[in-house]
């Protein structure tokens, strides 16, 4: 029997058809009549069966009895953590206890809903999320220029002509706050219109091979290309004279861009003035233009003014909300047109009580206070749901001792990780073929108006269970309410926690009887500049942004530092640490080395193993020289257990005091020969 159904690994959320013969998944393919992702799939998506059935897999719970995870019951389980947050709470308050929720759980509706209600019904604030280690730049940079954290700029990829990709390699990620299926797919057609890309990144990546230009730039500089094409732009270009109409304080974005000469972007940027010229005139030619970032630079020292001026871009050039530019998604879902949006002029609650400068945005605290919270006491509890903060977190070794130290570490997975090492509750969860879901947490990152309802495939195997259960299990022991009225966990299913998602959506009869993605509609403009922009006007004016920019400009005029950095990067078979050990059809996943470039390498003598050095710590692994490196690059794919890429990041120094950010890319490095 083939079922459609939708991959729930990464943003992109591919179409699928599984092929199920008594239970057994045999065959996984695209769905070709996902109006999105068109059959496409990547390898993850196709492994989904394999992972169903790997006897590597978390089958039943487990809980700690001295050193040893021991098998345990349900029963044992729910009462014994239950009785755990219980005594937490009366002893240290609700704050005591902290939930990071993270890649695992972004797209498990139910489970995800279920467990940040139950954070809040526990009344407690100590909530982190794997966007403060990657993006917090992005929904800071939109609430202080739209108003709203949650405004994401979309690419107008149907009517687009120019889309440039600064530090994001979709062809491999399949995008970062944009969901990019079927990126090769899209690319071709997009260039088949005359429409063209610029790939703007260190390395000559998958998706540079692609583009019609590549600038290969310095690490950390992309900032400075973007402030001199706003300069220049702001004199340049035809809708820049409307700016008063369209923005407040356009003045102050003339101050802020002021410094950015020839001079100094070029020798930064390690770019021909001629190639910025290009640039802006294909901007000028365009008119619009489309303009994503990644974690090339979401994860770096300049996250903060690169958003701003990512921005400014699209204002000044009359991007954003307009055809042909970016627009917003409201969502087939979340509809974020008819509702009251939460909005904010920037400004932060204070951290908690370990980090009371580090700012809570977003309903969040930044994860860089998670690790000082357990380390004063202030955090015994933690609730992991779908994350591995050991190889997400910063200073591995210092992230190890902390979790140990817990009184309670419950993790929520589908795999054993090296969190999972560390807990003392294992809570063995349904996989992604096993539950019924919506496509709701990324309701808004889509390339249209769509979404998507599936039942589960297959029935939960052994006994993993959803995750909306188990919090509903420990809620009811606890006495606290989570269910919607009605409903007792003994009665509830998966549709129980999605009912109030589809009700509220644009049409859930359409929703429900399809049985692949629903589309409500293309891009969509206006919605932004009517209901969410005072006056319908983007504000320009941040003081907080001016002020490092001006530290930033200071830096880059004393001239850069001739040093190695390390910069990002990413596996097509991985997902983070995930799907390490589950052989995707048609491969393996590539062993973990360090990437520097074939000059660096030969002036070591070319050694087999090599060793990266940071302030925090160091790591070593196989040495690979890569082509498309810069001579100041070298890289180490995020996820693996060895090498951990974390343990060359610092939990204290270099964090970004606007978001509260690990500094994770683009720090200096030093490699040398192993010993
Ligand atoms: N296959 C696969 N897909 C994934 C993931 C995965 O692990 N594997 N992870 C998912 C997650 S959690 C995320 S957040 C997204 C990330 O999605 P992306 O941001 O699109 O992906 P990355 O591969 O991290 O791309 C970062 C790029 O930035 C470049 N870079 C580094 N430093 C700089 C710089 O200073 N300036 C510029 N311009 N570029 C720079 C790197 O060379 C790299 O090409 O991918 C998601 N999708
Ligand atoms: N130095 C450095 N640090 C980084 C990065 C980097 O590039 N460099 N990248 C950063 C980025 S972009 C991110 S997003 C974070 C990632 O941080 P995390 O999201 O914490 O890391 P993942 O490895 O994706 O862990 C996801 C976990 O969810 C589990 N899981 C998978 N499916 C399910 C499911 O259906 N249910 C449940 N309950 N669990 C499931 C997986 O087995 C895995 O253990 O790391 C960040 N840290
Ligand atoms: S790109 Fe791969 S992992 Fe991402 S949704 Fe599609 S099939 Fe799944
Ligand atoms: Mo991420």
């Amino acid at each position: 029997m083939d079922v459609q159904t939708f991959c729930r690994v990464c943003n992109a959320m591919c179409g699928l058809v599984v092929t199920v013969e008594n239970e057994t998944i045999t065959k996984i393919r695209g769905d070709d009549t996902h109006a999105l992702s068109r059959g496409y799939t990547c390898p993850k998506g196709r492994a989904l069966g394999v992972l169903h059935h790997d006897d590597q897999r978390l089958n039943v719970p487990l809980s700690r009895r001295g050193p040893e995870l021991e098998e345990t019951t349900w029963l044992s389980v729910l009462d014994d953590l239950s009785d755990r947050i219980a005594t937490s709470i009366s002893e240290d308050g609700p704050e005591s206890v902290a939930m990071y929720l993270a890649s695992g759980s972004a797209f498990d509706t139910a489970g995800r809903r279920a467990a940040e209600r139950f954070l809040t019904v526990l009344g407690s604030h100590q909530k982190y999320t794997a966007t403060t280690i990657d993006t917090p730049s992005k929904p800071l940079v939109a609430e202080i220029i739209g108003g709203w954290s949650g405004l994401t700029p979309i690419w107008d990829h149907e009517s687009s002509r120019l889309l440039l990709l600064f530090g994001s390699n979709p062809v491999v990620s399949h995008g970062h706050s944009n969901a990019i299926p079927d990126p090769v797919r899209r690319v071709r057609e997009f260039q088949a219109k005359g429409s063209s890309i610029w790939v703007i990144d260190p390395r000559r990546t998958e998706t540079a091979t692609l583009a019609d230009h590549h600038l290969q730039l310095a690490p950390g500089t992309d900032w400075l290309v973007l402030g001199w094409l706003v300069r220049n732009l702001l004199s340049r270009h035809p809708a820049a004279s409307t700016l008063s109409e369209r923005t407040t304080d356009h003045e102050d974005l003339a101050a802020y861009v002021a410094g950015f000469d020839d001079e100094l972007v070029t020798t930064n940027c390690d770019l021909a003035l001629s190639t910025l010229e290009s640039l802006c005139d294909a901007v000028l030619r365009a008119g619009r233009v489309s303009a994503l970032t990644g974690t090339g630079v979401s994860m770096s020292a300049t996250a903060n003014v690169t958003e701003y001026l990512l921005w400014a871009l699209h204002i000044v050039t009359d991007s954003y909300d307009r055809p042909g530019g970016m627009w917003f998604n409201p969502g087939y879902l979340l509809q974020l047109d008819t509702r009251p949006l939460p909005l904010s002029d920037g400004t932060p609650e204070s951290g908690p009580k370990s980090r009371p400068l580090l700012p809570r945005r977003f309903g969040e605290y930044p994860c860089s206070a998670l690790i000082p919270e357990i380390e004063a006491g202030n955090i015994t509890t933690l609730i992991v749901v779908g994350g591995n903060p050991v190889t997400a977190l910063p200073d591995t070794d210092r992230t190890i001792a902390a979790l140990r130290s817990l009184t309670t570490l419950a993790v929520v997975d589908i795999l054993p990780t090296e969190t999972t090492e560390l807990a003392s509750h294992v809570l063995p969860a349904v996989d992604q073929l096993e539950r019924a879901d919506l496509t709701w947490l990324l309701d808004s990152f889509q390339l249209a108006v769509s979404a998507q309802f599936t039942e589960a495939v297959v029935a939960p195997l052994v006994e993993r269970k959803p995750v909306w259960w188990m919090f509903g299990q420990i809620a009811d022991r606890l006495g606290l309410d989570l269910l919607p009225s009605g409903t007792t966990t003994d009665l509830a299913t998966d549709q129980t926690f999605l009912q109030s998602v589809i009700t509220r959506s644009r049409d859930s009869e359409a929703l429900m009887s399809s049985s692949t993605l629903t589309i409500h509609s293309g891009a969509v403009f206006g919605w932004v500049t009517e209901n969410v922009l005072p006056d319908g006007k983007w504000r320009l004016q941040a003081p907080v942004i001016a002020e490092q920019l001006s530290v930033h400009l200071q830096n880059a005029r004393s001239g850069a530092e001739n040093q190695l950095v390390l910069i990002p990067s990413r596996q097509l078979r991985l997902m983070n640490s995930q799907f390490r050990e589950i052989a995707a059809p048609g491969g393996t996943v590539d062993e973990i080395v360090i990437h520097a470039s074939p000059r660096n390498v030969l002036s070591l003598g070319s050694p087999e193993f090599a060793t990266v050095e940071s302030s925090n710590g160091s790591l070593s692994a196989r040495l690979v020289a890569d082509p498309n490196l810069r001579d100041d690059c070298v890289t180490v794919t995020h996820g693996g257990r060895d090498p951990n890429v974390c343990a060359l990041t610092d939990t204290d120094e270099g964090i970004d005091p606007l978001s509260g950010m690990v500094l994770q890319s683009g720090f200096g490095v030093s490699l040398r020969v192993a010993e």
